[in-house]
C-alpha cells in the first residue's frame, strides 16, 4: 500500500504522534512566514517567549497588508517588524516587495519542506510541493522558537486531473468548480493532493492559484507533486538547487478520490457572498459591472498579468468600469515594466495599484453602492470590500479582462468567438528578472546583540489571558448563524491598522452586528467582565471560517469571552481560541442551538474538571429551565494549554521545566 505525498512529508517531519487520520501529531517546521497584519502580534508574542533568535531553517516577515499609511500606525508597524526581524534572525520583505505568498513562492519555497504561516493562504506553497499550512500568529511564534506544530493528522483527498484546460479557461475555474462541489464547510481535517496527467500540464503559478484557494475549502493543506514544472519554475527563479523530485507512490491510497477532466471545464464565478456560491459565467453573463480588479495572492502572477495586458493592448476599458491591477510582487511588476506590458495596461485605462493585498483586504477600491465588482481574489465575504451590501464575484483573470472590455459579465470565450481576439498563451519566462534588494537579511548574531528594536507608541503588547474559573458563570453575548467568518468577528478594512493595539481594536469585535443607538458587543462584554461574568458566543456551523487572524480570539478574550458553543468550528480559529484560553465547545445535539438566545445566563459547574478529564461538559441555564451537553474534543495538549491559561503561558512553563 503506497503513500500519499502528504503522508511522506509528514513522516519526514514527524516528531510526535502517529500518522493516523484524526490523531494529533507534532511536526517540525522548516520555514515560517508572517505578514504585517498578523506579524506584529506574532513578533510581540515571540519576544515575550524569550527564546532569542529563530530556530527554523528560514523565517521571513513580509509587509503587504497594512500599506495605506493613514496615520502613523502602519509605518510604526513596519519599523517594528523590520528591526525585530533583523535582531531575531528573520528575513524581512519590505513594503513594496509584494504579497507574502507570491514572493515566498518565487524566492523561498522549497519542495518537500514544511512551511507554517500566520496567514490562511499559506497553503499557496503547495503549488511548489511544500507542505504549507496556515495558523495563528502565536502558533507561528512557537514554531519560530523551534517548537513543533501540532495538528490533527489529515485525511487525504486525491484529486485526479486529466485532460487540458481549453482556451480562456483558467486554473481559477478548476478550484472554483471544486468549491462548488465540496463547499466551504465540512472539510476540516482533510488535505488535498492533486495528481494525474492533467496536473503535469499546469505551471507552478497555476498550481499555486489552486492550492491558494484550498483555504476556502477549509482544508489543512493542498499540494502538487514536485516535478519537471517545479524544476522549470525554480530554474527560472535561479533556484534550481532547491529542486527535489517528489510525488506520491504509484499505488498511493487516498481516503477519497475526485476526478476532474480539465477539458470539460468552463469559466466559473463565485457569486455573492461566499466562495462556494458557484455558477458558470454563462449563467450570469450580461450583468452590468461597476468595477473590476486583477490581483491578490490568488491571481497576480506574471502569466496572469501578461495575459491581461495582451488582451488590452491597443484597446480601451469600458467607460463605466473602473479597473485596477495589483501585481503580486515587485518581480512581476518590474518584468511588466521592462517588457512594455505595464504601458499597455496604463494605455488601456487600468489603475495600477501597488504590489500588495490592497482591495482584497478592504484597503481602498471599495465598490459603489449597488454595483457589481468582479475580482480575481479568493474571498467575497459580505462587506469585506468596505461597502455594505457589496456584490463581489470571484472570477479568473480571463473573465475579468473580458468583462473589462464589455462592461458586463462576459464569458471570455466570447472574445474569440464574437470579437476575434485570440487567446494569448503566455509561456513562463525562462528566467525571471530577479532583484532581492527589498529583502533585508537578518543581522549576524553578534551585530544583533546591540541592535535596537523600534517600538512606536501605537504598538501595545497584548494582555495575557486569565486562568479559567473552576465554575463558569456566563452570559450569551451573541447568537449567530452558520458560516460566521473571522471578517465578521474582527473586521479588517479601515480597522486593519489597529492590529498592533488590541485594546483599541477590540472595540470593533462583531462590529457588523452592532446596531446604531444600542450598546456595542464590546461595551456589553466589558460590562459583564467588570461584573465577573464570562462572555459566551453561540454559533451555528463552520464558525470562524476564513482568515487565520488570531485577533478573532485575542480581542474577544480581552473582552472577557471564555467560551464559544457552536455546531462546528473551523480548524485555525479553533486552535486560536484554545491558544487564547477560550473554550471551544460543540453542541452534542445540534438542535440544542435552537434553545439558546442572546442574554441567556449559563453555568458550567465543573469546567476545569471537564477540561482535565472528560470529553463532555454539562451546560445549564442559570434559571434551571434547561441543560444540555457540549463536546470538548480536546487533545491532551489542548487540555494543558487551556489549564495553563493559554499557549504563551504553556510554552513558557514548558521552557522552564
Ligand atoms: C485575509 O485574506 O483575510 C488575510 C487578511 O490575509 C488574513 C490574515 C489577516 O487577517 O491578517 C488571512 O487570510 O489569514
Ligand atoms: Fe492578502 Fe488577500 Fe491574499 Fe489575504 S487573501 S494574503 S488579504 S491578497
Amino acid at each position: 500500500m503506497g503513500n500519499t505525498l502528504v503522508s511522506k512529508i509528514l513522516q519526514e517531519h514527524l516528531v510526535e504522534g502517529q500518522l493516523t487520520a484524526g490523531e494529533e501529531i507534532g511536526i517540525r517546521i522548516d520555514q515560517t512566514l508572517t505578514q504585517d497584519a498578523t506579524g506584529t502580534t506574532a513578533f510581540l508574542l515571540f519576544e515575550s517567549m524569550g527564546v532569542g533568535r529563530v530556530k527554523t531553517d528560514l523565517s521571513v516577515s513580509y509587509v503587504d497588508h497594512n500599506m495605506a499609511g493613514f496615520g502613523p500606525e502602519n509605518h510604526n508597524d513596519h519599523l517594528y517588524l523590520q528591526t525585530v526581524a533583523a535582531k531575531s534572525g528573520v528575513y524581512h520583505s519590505r513594503p513594496g516587495n509584494g504579497i507574502c505568498h507570491q514572493v515566498h513562492l518565487e524566492r523561498f519555497g522549497k519542495p518537500g519542506a514544511t512551511l507554517l504561516g500566520s496567514d490562511s493562504h499559506t497553503p499557496t506553497g503547495g503549488g511548489i510541493g511544500m507542505l504549507a499550512i496556515g495558523a495563528g500568529g502565536l502558533d507561528v511564534a512557537v514554531a519560530m522558537g523551534g517548537g513543533p506544530f501540532y495538528l490533527q493528522c489529515p485525511k487525504v483527498l486525491g484529486v485526479r486531473l486529466t485532460g487540458r484546460l481549453g482556451d480562456w479557461v483558467a486554473a481559477k475555474d478548476i478550484i472554483l468548480g471544486l468549491l462548488g462541489e465540496l463547499t466551504t464547510k465540512g472539510n476540516v481535517g482533510w488535505a488535498v493532493e492533486y495528481f494525474g496527467a492533467g496536473a503535469k500540464n499546469l505551471t507552478v503559478p497555476q498550481r499555486a492559484t489552486i492550492t491558494n484557494m484550498g483555504a476556502e475549502l477549509g482544508v489543512t493543506a493542498s499540494i502538487f507533486a514536485s516535478d519537471e514544472q517545479t524544476k522549470r519554475f525554480l530554474a527560472a527563479q535561479k533556484r534550481e538547487q532547491d529542486y527535489r523530485p517528489l510525488a506520491a507512490d504509484k499505488d498511493a491510497v487516498y481516503d477519497r478520490v475526485i476526478e476532474i477532466d480539465l477539458s470539460t471545464l468552463e469559466p466559473m464565478a463565485a457569486c455573492p457572498s461566499s466562495p462556494d456560491n458557484i455558477r458558470p459565467i454563462r449563467e450570469i453573463a450580461g450583468k452590468k459591472v461597476g468595477q473590476i480588479a486583477v490581483g491578490s495572492c490568488t491571481n497576480s502572477s506574471f502569466a496572469d498579468l501578461m495575459m491581461t495586458a495582451r488582451v488590452l493592448k491597443g484597446r480601451r476599458i469600458d467607460p463605466l468600469v473602473e479597473f485596477a491591477v495589483a501585481p503580486g510582487s515587485r518581480e512581476v511588476l518590474n518584468m511588466l515594466a521592462a517588457n512594455g506590458a505595464l504601458a499597455d495596461l496604463i494605455a488601456a485605462g487600468a489603475r495600477i495599484l501597488e504590489s500588495a493585498c490592497g482591495p482584497c483586504i478592504g484597503q481602498g477600491f471599495s465598490p459603489a453602492d449597488g454595483t457589481v465588482s468582479l475580482r480575481t481574489f479568493n474571498r467575497n465575504f459580505a462587506g469585506r470590500t468596505g461597502t455594505k451590501g457589496d456584490q463581489v464575484y470571484l472570477v479568473s483573470p480571463e473573465t475579468a479582462v473580458a468583462s473589462v472590455l464589455t462592461g458586463v459579465v462576459t464569458d471570455p470565450r466570447d472574445l474569440s468567438q464574437k470579437m476575434g481576439i485570440e487567446y494569448p498563451k503566455i509561456k513562463m519566462p525562462r528566467e525571471f528578472q530577479i532583484d532581492d534588494s527589498m529583502i533585508q537579511p537578518p543581522l549576524s548574531e553578534d551585530q544583533a546583540k546591540a541592535a535596537q528594536v523600534l517600538r512606536g507608541s501605537t504598538i501595545v503588547v497584548p494582555e495575557a489571558p486569565a486562568s479559567l474559573p473552576g465554575k463558569l458563570v456566563g452570559q450569551v453575548l451573541l447568537k449567530c448563524g452558520d458560516k460566521i467568518t473571522t471578517d465578521h468577528i474582527m473586521p479588517a478594512g479601515t480597522f486593519l491598522k489597529l492590529r498592533s493595539n488590541v485594546p483599541k481594536y477590540a472595540k470593533v469585535v462583531f462590529n457588523c452586528f452592532n446596531e446604531p443607538g444600542k450598546p456595542t458587543f464590546a461595551e456589553r462584554a466589558l460590562k459583564l467582565k467588570s461584573q465577573g461574568v464570562a462572555g459566551v458566543i453561540v454559533a451555528g456551523e463552520s464558525y470562524g471560517q476564513g482568515s487565520s487572524r488570531e485577533h478573532a480570539a485575542l480581542c474577544p478574550m480581552y473582552l472577557g469571552v471564555r467560551a464559544v458553543i457552536a455546531r462546528s468550528i473551523e480548524r485555525i480559529h479553533r486552535a486560536n481560541l484554545i491558544n487564547f484560553c477560550i473554550v471551544p465547545i460543540r453542541f452534542a445535539d445540534p438542535s440544542d442551538y435552537d434553545k439558546l438566545q442572546a442574554g441567556d445566563e449559563l453555568v458550567i459547574e465543573d469546567l476545569l474538571g471537564a477540561i482535565r478529564s472528560r470529553g463532555e461538559v454539562r451546560i445549564a441555564k442559570r434559571d434551571g429551565s434547561f441543560a444540555f451537553m457540549g463536546k470538548l474534543e480536546l487533545s491532551g495538549r489542548d487540555r494543558d494549554i487551556l489549564l495553563s491559561a493559554g499557549l504563551l503561558n504553556y510554552t513558557r512553563s514548558k521552557a522552564h521545566g
